[in-house]
């Protein structure tokens, strides 16, 4: 045990770079995390004598191989697969799959490292961890897909379990990934557990999971609406993205009676002044999972804007919900929403905003729910999936959707608590940071040094 001080910020972050060398991402991840907790833990000498953050930022275990298919042109292809262990002190690793091309190290550890305190905000006994492959299924046929999903499974099977780490969804891995995931999973080891959550209905899946991220984020919003005594009714919405939680998103603001005018995929965004109602989200549904092609489609079936290789966030709003991946929401990006009114942000999307934007909309003082607080209801729900898959019961939808809804109340009100700086004002940033670590932080502590 060390009886020095916990270093400042950018000594400790220098330590972060150096052991870490070029993962700008994990280091991001880690440095909005270290500006609140260093301050906190200044006055808590067990935290800092036991150098919990420290330990904290190094992953536990970190898995890399090699993943080989053979396409249906005959070609072998090979991938790489990762899963990154983040922490366990209270619960087994839990967090998603992500297949996307811009997957590397740096990405899964920033989300691994994310996940730990968005998994300790639910409230539910879950660790942290994330996985995934630098595979890109746009184009890929169903049976390279099945193929891919067997063989990554074929490796990582060893490393998970229904006690040790429990695998999900995310970019790139839906319904149809973790179905064969799944099934490579119990044909490998002849057995039926709950191994991965947002699994089909008719092995062991839960009612609303495919729904609760997109879901949670909006009630975050209203959650801090209701703060300033508002609501969404009537409010003009920007969502980026357009796959599951994006698309959720807009179902629940539809309910809400605000108006979401913008979606987005990698290729640019569709603005439609009219709004995205309820028939028109179908077809985006349609579009994306079963079709899978491009949101251009949506213009030119809707007759409305297409702007290509473009982002969102100059149209003027009143809200926005950054649904779609990391970084999406520069610093620019960030002042133009301001200038146009934007009154608040909730972040469906993993990081989505840069570290100066973060600043920019802080500066302003407008509502600001980070990724950890108000995406975790998905990861929430799978908690739940754990749960009815343990007692071998489903519950109810209504019983289900209550649940999501007082989980995200709770996270709210929470952040709110030790985040809230002034009368009128709460830094929910801080708020989620502090939340998450606290139950964490006092886990290790009881372990001692390991
Ligand atoms: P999907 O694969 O269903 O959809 C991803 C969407 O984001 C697509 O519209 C995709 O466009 C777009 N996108 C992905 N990468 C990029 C990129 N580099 N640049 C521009 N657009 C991009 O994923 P999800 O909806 O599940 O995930 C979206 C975000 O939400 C991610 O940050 C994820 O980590 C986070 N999240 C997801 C949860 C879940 O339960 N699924 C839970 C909590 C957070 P295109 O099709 O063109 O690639
Ligand atoms: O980022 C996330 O929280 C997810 N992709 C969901 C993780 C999960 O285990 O449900």
């Amino acid at each position: 045990m060390s009886t020095q001080n916990v270093p400042d910020l950018e000594t400790f972050i220098g330590g972060v770079r150096k052991r870490n060398p070029g993962e700008k991402e994990f280091h991001q991840a880690v440095q909005e995390v270290a500006a609140d907790i260093i301050p906190f833990i200044a006055d808590k000498p067990k935290y800092q004598e036991w150098e919990v953050l420290r330990r904290m930022a190094e992953p536990d275990r970190i898995v890399m191989f090699r993943v080989c298919w053979e396409d249906d042109n005959k070609n072998i292809r090979v991938n790489r697969g990762y899963r990154v262990q983040n922490n366990n002190a209270i619960g087994p690793y839990k967090g998603g799959i992500r297949f996307h091309p811009s997957v590397t190290l740096s990405v899964l550890k920033f989300l691994a490292f994310e996940q730990t305190f968005k998994n300790s905000l639910t409230g539910l006994p879950m660790g942290g961890g994330k996985g995934g492959s630098d595979f890109n299924p746009k184009g890929k046929s169903d049976s390279e897909v099945m193929r891919f999903c067997q063989s990554f499974m074929t490796e990582l099977h060893r490393h998970i379990g229904e006690d040790t780490d429990v695998p999900a969804g995310d970019i790139g891995v839906g319904a149809r990934e973790i179905g064969y995931m799944f099934g490579q999973y119990k044909r490998l080891t002849n057995s039926f557990v709950g191994v991965l959550t947002g699994k089909g209905m008719e092995f062991g899946g839960s009612l609303i999971r495919t729904e609760a991220t997109g879901y949670g984020t909006v009630y975050f919003m209203e959650d801090m609406l209701k703060v300033r005594k508002d609501s969404f009714e009537g409010k003009t919405c920007l969502v980026s993205g357009s796959g599951n939680v994006a698309t959720h998103a807009v179902e629940k603001i539809n309910q809400l009676g605000g108006k979401v005018v913008t979606l987005s995929d990698s290729s640019g965004y569709i603005y439609d002044k009219e709004g995205i109602d309820a028939d028109k989200l179908e077809y985006v549904k349609e579009l994306k999972t079963v079709r899978r092609g491009r949101i251009e489609e949506y213009a030119k079936e809707f007759g409305c804007e297409f702007h290509a290789g473009k982002r969102p966030w100059d149209v003027p709003c009143d809200l926005a919900f950054p649904c779609a991946t990391q970084n999406e929401v520069t610093k620019a990006d960030a002042e133009i929403l301001v200038k146009n009114g934007c009154q608040g942000i909730s972040e469906g999307a993993n990081m989505p905003t840069e570290l100066a934007g973060i600043d920019v909309f802080k500066e302003a003082k407008i509502m600001y729910a980070p990724s950890k607080a108000a995406n975790a209801g998905g990861v929430a729900v799978s908690g739940l999936e754990m749960s009815q898959n343990s007692a071998r019961i489903s519950w109810k939808e209504e019983e289900l959707q209550q649940l999501l809804r007082n989980i995200m109340k709770d996270i709210h009100d929470n952040s709110a608590e030790y985040g809230r700086e002034s009368e009128d004002y709460v830094n929910y940033v801080k708020g989620a940071n502090v939340a998450g670590f606290v139950k964490v932080a006092d886990a290790m502590l009881a372990y001692g040094v390991i």
